[in-house]
C-alpha cells in the first residue's frame, strides 16, 4: 500500500558525486591502478562522507580484482557501486503497513530542519492520490511557524490537519485528540510531526516518549512506525541522532532527505552497518513530488554517476 515512490525520479535528480567520478577519471589517464589511485579513490569515498573503515574495505576488495591490471573506467564503477549497493541491499524495505487493519500511527521524529514536515507532506500527498484517508497531526506546536507550515503541506497534500486548540497545548495531548479523531472518523493513515529541538535534548526526549504513550492508551499497537528523518548533508553526525532516539523511543525505520545535490550521501553505508535500520525512502527534493523509495542499487548507481 506504501508502494507509491516515483522510482525513476533519482535518476533525475541523482545525487551526483564529483570527486569520486573525478578521481576515477585520473585512474583512465592511466593503464593499471597502482597504489597511489587507490588511495585517492578511498580518500573520495570519505570524501562522500562513507566511513573509513568501509572505504578500506572497498578498496581492498577492488585491489583484488583481476581487471586492476589492465584498468577500464566502467569496471571500477560498476564494482564500485556493486560493492556498496550489496552493502545496503538489506536495508531496501518498502514502507507497508498494509497486514495491519484500521488506523496506522506513524510518527515522524528528527532534529530541526531534517525535512519532517516536508516528508510529511509528500507522503500525504502520495497517500491521498491513491484514495487512503489522510490526517496529519500538527504536535510540533511550541513554534507557530511550524504549525503553519504543516497546515500548508495538508491543503497541497489534500488532507485534514489536527491543530493545536491554543499555543500551549501540549504535543501529547494534541497527538491523543489525533488519534482519538482519526478512529472516530475512520481514517487509514495518521502522520505526526513532532518538534525537533535537539539543544534542549531531555524536553524534547521526555516530550516524545510522551506521545508514544498517550497513543498507546487508545490502540496499544500504535505508533506502527517511529520513523527517524535524516538530512543527508549531516554526515557523520547523523549516528549520534540515531543512537540517541533509538534508544528512548525504537526507532522503525529511517528517511534520508536532501540526497539531491549533496556529495554526502555515503553516510548512508555507515547509519545503516551500524544501527540496521530500513531506508523507507528518500527525499530528493523540495517539492511536493521529490520523495523516492530507497533502492540500493540505484543509490549506488548515482553516486558513482553511472546510467
Ligand atoms: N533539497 C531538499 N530540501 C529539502 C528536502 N526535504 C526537506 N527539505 C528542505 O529542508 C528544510 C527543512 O525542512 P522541514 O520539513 O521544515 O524540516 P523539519 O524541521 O524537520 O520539519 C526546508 O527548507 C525544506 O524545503 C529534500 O529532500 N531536498
Ligand atoms: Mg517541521
Amino acid at each position: 500500500m506504501f508502494n507509491f515512490f516515483s522510482k525513476s525520479k533519482i535518476k533525475d535528480e541523482r545525487t551526483k558525486n564529483s570527486n569520486i567520478v573525478n578521481a576515477i577519471g585520473k585512474i583512465f589517464s592511466h593503464k593499471s591502478l597502482n597504489q597511489e589511485m587507490l588511495d585517492d579513490l578511498e580518500e573520495q569515498l570519505i570524501m562522500c562522507d562513507i566511513s573509513l573503515d568501509i572505504a578500506h574495505d572497498i578498496i581492498i576488495k577492488l585491489s583484488k580484482q583481476k581487471f586492476v591490471k589492465n584498468i577500464d573506467i566502467e569496471s571500477v564503477k560498476t564494482f564500485l557501486a556493486n560493492e556498496i549497493a550489496s552493502i545496503l541491499q538489506p536495508y531496501q524495505k518498502e514502507l507497508n503497513l498494509s497486514s495491519i487493519n484500521g488506523l496506522k500511527v506513524i510518527i515522524f521524529n528528527g532534529v530541526n530542519g531534517a525535512g519532517k514536515t516536508t516528508t510529511i507532506g509528500k507522503i500525504a500527498f502520495n497517500l491521498a492520490k491513491d484514495n487512503h484517508k489522510v490526517l496529519m497531526a500538527a504536535c510540533d506546536s511550541f513554534r507557530a511557524a511550524a504549525v503553519e507550515q504543516l497546515q500548508i503541506w495538508s491543503k497541497r497534500a489534500n488532507c485534514e490537519i489536527i491543530l493545536p486548540n491554543n499555543p500551549n497545548e501540549d504535543p501529547a495531548s494534541i497527538a491523543y485528540r489525533a488519534v482519538r479523531e482519526a478512529k472516530e472518523k475512520n481514517y487509514d493513515i495518521l502522520l505526526i510531526d513532532t518538534a525537533g529541538r535537539l539543544q534542549n535534548k531531555k524536553n524534547l526526549m521526555d516530550e516524545l516518549a510522551k506521545i508514544n504513550r498517550v497513543i498507546k492508551k487508545i490502540d496499544e499497537n500504535a505508533p506502527h512506525e517511529n520513523i527517524l528523518v535524516i538530512d543527508s548533508t549531516t554526515g557523520q553526525n547523523s549516528a549520534l541522532q540515531l543512537e540517541s532516539f533509538d534508544k528512548l523511543i525504537n526507532i522503525s525505520g529511517v528517511i534520508i532527505t536532501k540526497l539531491d545535490g549533496s556529495a554526502k550521501g555515503g553516510m548512508i553505508l555507515s547509519l545503516s552497518k551500524k544501527f540496521q535500520k530500513p531506508i523507507y525512502a528518500i527525499g530528493v527534493g523540495e517539492k511536493i513530488t521529490d520523495l523516492c523509495e530507497f533502492n540500493a542499487q540505484n543509490f549506488a548507481n548515482s553516486l558513482l554517476s553511472l546510467d
